[in-house]
Formats: structure tokens, C-alpha cells, sequence
């Protein structure tokens, strides 16, 4: 029995024994994209009565009588089918008690996925060697016979990838225990929430699930008690590290059917299904229930949410601005979220809703997978502190040396003293040690990363973390990696100037996120800082957005931003904390208290404005010279940008979809307002 028959809906489910039958409880017949529960389903547990007895022979009491709470048959289903494909040894449920959530880092680290450092609660795990990123070649959005997504989004037959993994997943637990994680993408209770199942054979997976989201057991017993429209959907996420084959590895999401696997692969971008995998899932959720009806449209968004604090010495300390932003993997999105003049509400992902004409945001997330290289107490104060004080942190892909007090994570740039040795993925590490090319070996990977709960943060905003209502955006804010065309900081001209050429037409360069890109780094066409995790044509995505947007009758303000910008020299135009300016000048924005100065590319700050933020926020004199060349409009640089964007969306983007004219109107009009007054 596999996927491809689970797929089917005449497909009847066979344990071992052949004990499984088909109840008829798919919600997956047709192009659902996740379960969907209904008074019926309820109904239909009492027909399922096999099925549960199937699963009973093959959990102990203990495990069982946790998976028999949830009255959920399509879990039920989920769960026999990939105990009998994958074939482990045992079987643990983890509820939200603190046994069981003890439980799963204690398992991390009897089999050694994880191992402790000196700090209690602290450990570090190595992914290999050939593992330390996502790895965009061998992920694919699986799709229907004759689906077409375009060329920016790599595909597969559904039925063809569903054989393919059913084969590597075949047995591949045996002698192992698979783990049962559920969790839930954003606050519990809301309406933008959506319950996750992870089953996995890597403690270290669910380990990181534990921290990064929050429980759903509960929340999906009650779902399934309550037999609500809302009582049976969930996301599915089977991993398995196999035998850990580099050219086994496949990362497969299934959108049409709420469903995500990955095996022989262990880096957390690949293998968390709630982060990235999940991604596509809820994007296409969020366009489906659009197509439904327009006013159910929401979004999934590779956004950071924060709220800039009001400057104190003006009187506004207790205001809070919440702003959205977004930025490729690797961009500053963590940093960014943990200025020290805002309240950190999510760092990474974020679901968008219109709630009464006003767009509303929850962060899916609860914690923090951030990215360690750069980060120090002088930049990163918030991060660090954090670190430092909490009890339950996990370190990915650092040195670990025992040169201080015990073992130490390291990473580059974390201090100016680097160990002389010490243990990385690829093994034992020494100061000095060179490649095969004569390159020096870094002491950590570039994507290293800690992972740690947004409880443990002093700059995090619970409130608004916890509200089931999500919270208000006023502001959006798009930035890439871009050595030489934008400006720092500037507001668009109006809505469609920004979300259709701020976010849509967004380039950056590649990053050490992905393992590609750590190969080769060059600019590409990254729209909203999505490109990889779009579960949709291009066109449709800007479509589902423009519609999103159109929608609210109190639309965000929306900013573009480059912290990457260089000089000729190739030297950073500006310092890390820079950005602390550009967020505090866009928060008084936003508060009507600072003018611009119109522009063809939209609304820039007086440099009396930066300079007294320079000064009040960084101590920092901030001279006419650096504002003149930082804020220079790159004519020549923009129209080439402009020429390359619009060749991409009259070519392949507008597979699967129309591209909106406003799109083209945005190109049109930027063109000419740079041709027509900028000398
Ligand atoms: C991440 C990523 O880990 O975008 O957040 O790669
Ligand atoms: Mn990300």
C-alpha cells in the first residue's frame, strides 16, 4: 500500500494483517487540499472500527489510547498507512504533556542525533556534509496530470513522485521508532490556525518541531470532539532520514492533497515539515478557499512581523507600529525582527487574512531557526541574550570546542578570538586548515543555526503572539540582496507601485540557505521572497496578492528596503544596525511625522530626518556624503532591472495564469517616470 493508492478513493487500506478497510473518510478525493472535516466525518468514526483495531496491534496500550482521542478517521488513516509503508519497530505519540515533550529530546540524544554542551539544556546536532542546506534540486511541488506551474517552479507528476517515494520510504524505519508530533501553524484557536501531524524517525526533527511551534494534541482532540467544518483538517508530514543516501534524497509537497515527504535528508529546511514544506500547503489552502469565496482569500508569506516602538524622547515610547517584511532566506529577517527598537512577534513566516477590510497577520511560528553566522552581543543583543539565558536551545552545523568551560558552540563572526579547534559536520576542525583548493575551511557552516522558543526572547511580544485575531499591519516591507540599484529605504509611490514592484519584482542574491546557492551565488527574480516556495504558477501568485491587496479598504503602507547596497569599492554602503534607522524613520512615517522627498521611485528621507535618527538611535554622525551616495537613484541600474523582470513575466511566469496588467502597468510606468525626470 502506498500514496499513490492512498490517493485513490477507491483505495482500500490494508495493514499487515489486512485488518485496514476503506471507510470512505478521504477528504483527498478531487483536488482538496487538506482534510476537511465535517459532522459527517464524526460519523463515519464509528465505521473505522477496523482501522482502529489494525493500529491497536501495532501500538502498545499507551501509544494507542492517545491516537484513539482524537476522533479523527482521516488521521487514523494517515497514520496505519505510514506505519505499514515505512514498517518501524515502535511507534511513540507525543501529546502536549511535559513526559512526552521530555521525551523527545531525550530520545535526540540517546541516539545521538543531538549531544549536549556544557550549558544544561543546550545541544548541537551535524548534518552532513553534503546536507547543510535546502536542497532545491531535489525538492518538487508534486501536481496533477496536465498542471503546468511554469518554469520558476519545479514540478513533478503526483502519481510518478508518489511510486518514487513510496519505494524509498519502503521499510525505512525498520529497526527504528517513528515519532507522532502534532503541532499547530499559528496561535491555537483561530480562525488563520492550521493543525500539523508530523511523523518522522528523527528525534532531532521533532525536537525542533517541540520548540518551533505550538502544541496542537489538544487542539486536535478538541477539533475532533467539536466535528466542526474546521474538525478535520489537517497538514500531513512524513520524514524518514533513511539511510542518509545523498542521491536518495527528495524533498516531495503535495498541495492538492495536504501532504509533504521527505527522506534521506536531515537539514531542517528539508525535513521540519511545519517550516518550509508546510509552506505549500498553506498556500495553496490560503488560494483555494479564495477561489471559494473572495472574502476567505488569505496568504502565506515569507515575512517577519514586528512592532516598532515610538521614540521614547518624543513621547510616543508606549506606540507600537506593526510591520510585516519580507526578504529572501539569508536576507536579515531574524535581525531585522530583533532590532532593539521593536517587539519581535515572528522572524519568518506569517499568514495574512482580510479581517474587515483591515490586513491582519499571526506568526505561524513560535521560535526561532535563525541563522547564527554574524550574530554578536554588539549587533544581535536580543539574540544573544537569549541564547545565553535560556535552558532548551539546539545548535545546528557549529564548531563545537572545549577550549572555555566545557563544550562551546562557535560560529563565525560570533567573537574576534576563533578556537584553534575543535569538531564541525565535516569532522575535526583546526585554525588555519585549508581546502582542497588552498581556501580556508571556515570554523562553522555559513547556515548554521540555533533554534530556540520566542518565549525565551525579553523583546518578544506575547500578546500579540498569543491573539487568536492575529495583529493589524500598517506597514509591508519588501528587501533583497542588492549590491547596486536600490536605495536603503523608501515608501512606493501608492499600493501598486509597491507590493507589484517592491515585492513582485524583487530580485536578491543567492544565499547559503539553500545548497545551491552556497555553491553559487548570483541575483535572481525572487517575488515577495517566495520564488521558493510558491505552490502556484507565478502569475497566479501575483494574481492571488493583487486580489489579496484589493481587497482591504485600510491597505498597509509598504516600503522597499536594501541593507546590501556597495559602494565601487564593493564595500557595504552601510552597517549592520543601519536598519535600526531605516525601521524607526518608516515607523514615524507611517505616523504622518516625517515628509519625503518625491522621486520616480517613490518617496525617500530628508537627510535631516536620517541624521537625527543616525545620531539618536547609533550615536552616529551621519554626514550629508554618505546620504548623497546611499540615496543616489540608479537610473541605469533600475531600468535594467526593469527590462529583465518584464522578460520573465511576458516569458514563462505567465504559465498557469494571466499576468495582472497592474503588474505591467508598474514596469510601464517606472520606465517612464525614470525616463521622463531623472537625468
Ligand atoms: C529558513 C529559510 O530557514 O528560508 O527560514 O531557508
Ligand atoms: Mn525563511
Amino acid at each position: 500500500m502506498g500514496y499513490d493508492d492512498m490517493n485513490d478513493k477507491d483505495a482500500v487500506a490494508v495493514a499487515d494483517e489486512g485488518a485496514f478497510v476503506d471507510g470512505d473518510v478521504s477528504a483527498d478525493e478531487g483536488a482538496s487540499t487538506v482534510a476537511d472535516g465535517t459532522d459527517e466525518l464524526i460519523n463515519n468514526c464509528l465505521t473505522q472500527i477496523p482501522m482502529l483495531e489494525a493500529l491497536k496491534a501495532k501500538l502498545t496500550a499507551e501509544q494507542f489510547a492517545k491516537i484513539e482521542k482524537i476522533k479523527n478517521p482521516e488521521l487514523w488513516k494517515f497514520l496505519a498507512e505510514t506505519i505499514e509503508l515505512c514498517g518501524p519497530d515502535k511507534v511513540f505519540v507525543c501529546d502536549d504533556s511535559p513526559e512526552d515533550l521530555a521525551a523527545i529530546r531525550a530520545k535526540a540524544l540517546e541516539t545521538g542525533e543531538e549531544k549536549p554542551l556544557s550549558r544544561t539544556g543546550h545541544v548541537y546536532h551535524f548534518d552532513p556534509e553534503w546536507d547543510q542546506g535546502r536542497a532545491t534540486s531535489d525538492t518538487k511541488v508534486l501536481v496533477p496530470e496536465g498542471v503546468d506551474f511554469g518554469k520558476e517552479i519545479s514540478t513533478k507528476n503526483v502519481n510518478e513522485a508518489n511510486k518514487e517515494m513510496d519505494e524509498l520510504m519502503r521499510g525505512a524505519m525498520k529497526g527504528r521508532e517513528m515519532l507522532v508530533l502534532v503541532s499547530c501553524l499559528g496561535p491555537v484557536g483561530s480562525k488563520f490556525s492550521i493543525v500539523g501531524v508530523q511523523i518522522t524517525d528523527s528525534p532531532y526533527v521533532v525536537d525542533n518541531e517541540r520548540l518551533l511551534y505550538r502544541r496542537g494534541y489538544e487542539e486536535m482532540v478538541r477539533q475532533s470532539k467539536e466535528g466542526s467544518a474546521s474538525g478535520g483538517r489537517f497538514f500531513k508530514f512524513v520524514h524518514s532520514s533513511g539511510s542518509l543516501d545523498k542521491s536518495g534524497r527528495r524533498i516531495y509537497m503535495d498541495p492538492f492533497n495536504g501532504i509533504t515527504r521527505s527522506v534521506n535528508t536531515q537539514y531542517g529546511g528539508n525535513t521540519i515539515g511545519l517550516k518550509k514544506l508546510a509552506m505549500r500547503l498553506a498556500m495553496r489552502a490560503g488560494l483555494e478557499d479564495g477561489e471559494r469565496a473572495e472574502s476567505e482569500r488569505w496568504l502565506t508569506e515569507h515575512m517577519l512581523v514586528m512592532g516598532v516602538k515610538g521614540l521614547e524622547g518624543e513621547g510616543h515610547g508606549g506606540r507600537r507600529t506593526y510591520m510585516l517584511g519580507a526578504f529572501p532566506s539569508m536576507c536579515g529577517k531574524t535581525s531585522t525582527a530583533m532590532i532593539p527598537n521593536a517587539v519581535v512577534v515572528g522572524d519568518d513566516i506569517a499568514y495574512l487574512r482580510n479581517c474587515g477590510g483591515e490586513a491582519r497577520a499571526v506568526n505561524v511560528e513560535a521560535g526561532v531557526f535563525g541563522i547564527l553566522e554574524g550574530v554578536n552581543p554588539k549587533d544581535d543583543p536580543q539574540l544573544v541574550r537569549a541564547m545565553e539565558e535560556s535552558g532548551d536551545v539546539i545548535y545546528s552545523n557549529v564548531l563545537v570546542h572545549d577550549e572555555l568551560k566545557g563544550k562551546e558552540p562557535f560560529w563565525t563572526g560570533k567573537s574576534p578570538a576563533v578556537p584553534e579547534s575543535g569538531e564541525n559536520f565535516a569532522g575535526r576542525w583546526e585554525k588555519g586548515c585549508v581546502d582542497a583548493n588552498g581556501k580556508p575551511v571556515p570554523a562553522s557552516h555559513p547556515n548554521s543555526r540555533v533554534t530556540l522558543s520566542l518565549k525565551d526572547f525579553e523583546n518578544v511580544d506575547l500578546d500579540v503572539l498569543e491573539n487568536p485575531e492575529g495583529v493589524g499591519v500598517s506597514a509591508v516591507v519588501y528587501g533583497g540582496r542588492d549590491p547596486d540599484t536600490s536605495v536603503p529605504v523608501r515608501e512606493a509611490l501608492d499600493l501598486d507601485h509597491g507590493l507589484m514592484l517592491m515585492g513582485m519584482c524583487l530580485e536578491s542574491e543567492t544565499t547559503a540557505a539553500t545548497v545551491e546557492g552556497a555553491k553559487q551565488k548570483k541575483i535572481v527574480f525572487n517575488p515577495a521572497s517566495n520564488i521558493d516556495f510558491l505552490s502556484m504558477p507565478v502569475a497566479e501568485y501575483v494574481d492571488h496578492n493583487r486580489k489579496f491587496f484589493a481587497g482591504l479598504s485600510k491597505p498597509p503602507r509598504i516600503f522597499g528596503v536594501n541593507y546590501f547596497l556597495q559602494g565601487s569599492d564593493g564595500k557595504f554602503l552601510n552597517g549592520k544596525n543601519d536598519k535600526w534607522v531605516w525601521y524607526q524613520w518608516m515607523e514615524k512615517r507611517v505616523n504622518g511625522e516625517v515628509d519625503v522627498i518625491e522621486t520616480p521611485i517613490g518617496g525617500i528621507p530628508k537627510y535631516e530626518d536620517l541624521a537625527f535618527l543616525f545620531k539618536e538611535l547609533l550615536g552616529k554622525d551621519y554626514t550629508r556624503e554618505e546620504y548623497e551616495e546611499q540615496f543616489a537613484i540608479r537610473k541605469d541600474k533600475i531600468l535594467g532591472k526593469i527590462a529583465r523582470v518584464r522578460a520573465i513575466y511576458k516569458d514563462s511566469a505567465c504559465v498557469g495564469g494571466s499576468v495582472p496588467a497592474k503588474l505591467f502597468e508598474q514596469l510601464d510606468r517606472q520606465e517612464a517616470l525614470l525616463l521622463g525626470q531623472v537625468g
